[in-house]
């Protein structure tokens, strides 16, 4: 299904005298909203492939109808969301999920659609049908050198699959680990790992980053073998300056600091990039936003601080995706309210008052800091993500529209209701 350009126009028209009142009302109070307007234009979130259907627990599956499957329907998913919000132009693909059987035609889909590929996924938590070795015990881990020859040379096909989509990362993130005290010996499981990662990295090309996600714990319950961003900064560091940490929010013991996290990988340039999505308990997968968004725009504010530091480009320097599961809701007005939440947390972060802050910091005014940041907070930007969309094309309410259109049902006569599920 695609959208014509003429419904979003005639959409926008019936809202746009509201729209501008409230985006006059807000440009009197922020400084540079035309730089602002333009760093949110070129802000685009990676949509990954298996966020498309319903994800479902361990308990059980709701499927919605309409899910798409195979490849190119994934695409053309993406393709809706980034025609609604202009800020989605990316896809990120999962293999062995989303094998292409035929790369041009997939290149040219995405092309049609307006996207890129985005980081590439290895899978070494499942075993999939016909493998020799299982990964019951850990992949890239493993004691025994031929499951780990196995995973390495996934990962390895995996950077080819990238490399034909034109694709300049891969994301390792690994289930391996223990689920009980003396399974195995921590050093030997981290020198495994190390090693085998060592050989994928030699098979990255040049202009390539690997991304080392890190996870506290699941499926494993006792240890994680990159249990967290310290063993991730590790991995990191030993394999050279193509690799990189990848901070999935949902991958943190709780209550942990994950603004700080980001401050100091930033500073020791080892930030690679995010998986968005929010949590209450535990790697929930919810969408971003909608449980801790302070959180969300603490993790911006460092994010802009430390970026505007290091003289990086906010939209191409890092890897911007979402990550994020759904149970109850439609996949695709989740994405769109997870990029919504992640535009709003950055808009805020761009409107704090630099300066102010650490005039603040420096005089120890603890007050006075805190007044600074939850001023931008809470401050209404809403109109100003919603001027950017105008301005590249997109919807004034992307989800209003997605209803007003019965994308959902449409999808659903195309595609059926009793859809397979692909990937988790
Ligand atoms: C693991 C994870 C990782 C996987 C994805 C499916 O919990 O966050 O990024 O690739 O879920
Ligand atoms: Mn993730
Ligand atoms: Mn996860």
């Amino acid at each position: 299904m695609k959208l014509k350009d003429n419904l979003i126009a005639e959409h926008n028209q019936r809202s746009i005298d509201l729209h501008r009142s409230k985006f006059e009302f807000l440009k009197t109070q922020i400084i540079d909203f035309e730089s602002i307007i333009s760093k949110l234009i070129d802000f685009q979130i990676a949509i990954p492939s298996w966020a498309l259907g319903n994800g479902g627990t361990r308990f059980g599956r709701f499927p919605g109808g309409g899910e798409p499957r195979n490849l190119e329907e994934k695409i053309e998913d993406v393709g809706l969301i980034h025609k609604l919000n202009q800020s989605g132009n990316a896809i990120s693909l999962h293999i062995p999920w989303d094998i292409p059987k035929d790369y041009q035609a997939i290149r040219d889909l995405a092309k049609e659609h307006g996207l890129r590929f985005d980081a590439m996924n290895s899978n070494t938590f499942q075993d999939q049908k016909g493998q020799e070795e299982s990964y019951k015990y850990g992949s890239l881990q493993h004691v025994d050198p031929a499951v780990r020859k196995q995973a390495i040379d996934h990962n390895i096909e995996v950077i080819k699959h990238g490399i034909e989509l034109g694709s300049k990362s891969l994301t390792v993130w690994l289930a391996d680990g223990s689920c009980f005290p003396g399974q195995l010996n921590f050093r030997t499981a981290f020198q495994n790992t190390l090693a085998s990662l060592r050989e994928i990295y030699a098979s990255l090309p040049e202009d390539w980053k690997m991304f080392i996600e890190y996870k506290a714990y699941e499926p494993n319950f006792y240890s994680t073998t990159v249990g967290d961003w310290g063993q991730s900064l590790l991995y990191a560091s030993k394999l050279g300056p193509k690799a990189f940490t990848l901070v999935d929010l949902g991958h943190h013991l709780p209550n942990a600091n994950i603004e700080q996290i980001v401050s100091l990988l930033l500073m020791e340039g080892k930030l690679g990039g995010f998986h968005f999505n929010d949590s209450k308990y535990g790697d929930d997968d919810l969408t971003a936003g909608s449980i801790k968004p302070y959180q969300l725009f603490l993790i911006f504010n460092e994010l802009i601080e430390g970026m505007n530091d290091r003289k990086m480009n906010h939209a191409n320097d890092l890897g911007w995706m979402i990550d994020a599961s759904h149970n109850v809701k439609d996949p695709l007005e989740d994405l769109l309210q997870s990029v919504e939440a992640i535009m709003i947390a950055y808009t805020q972060a761009l409107i704090v008052d630099r300066a102010a802050l650490k005039e603040a910091q420096l005089k120890n005014d603890v007050a006075r800091a805190q007044e600074i940041l939850q001023d931008s907070f809470r401050t209404d930007v809403r109109p100003l993500v919603a001027e950017a969309r105008l301005r590249a094309g997109g919807a004034l309410d992307p989800i209003g529209l997605f209803r007003k259109l019965e994308v959902r049902q449409e999808l659903i006569k195309e595609r059926g209701f009793e859809t397979v599920a692909t990937g988790l």
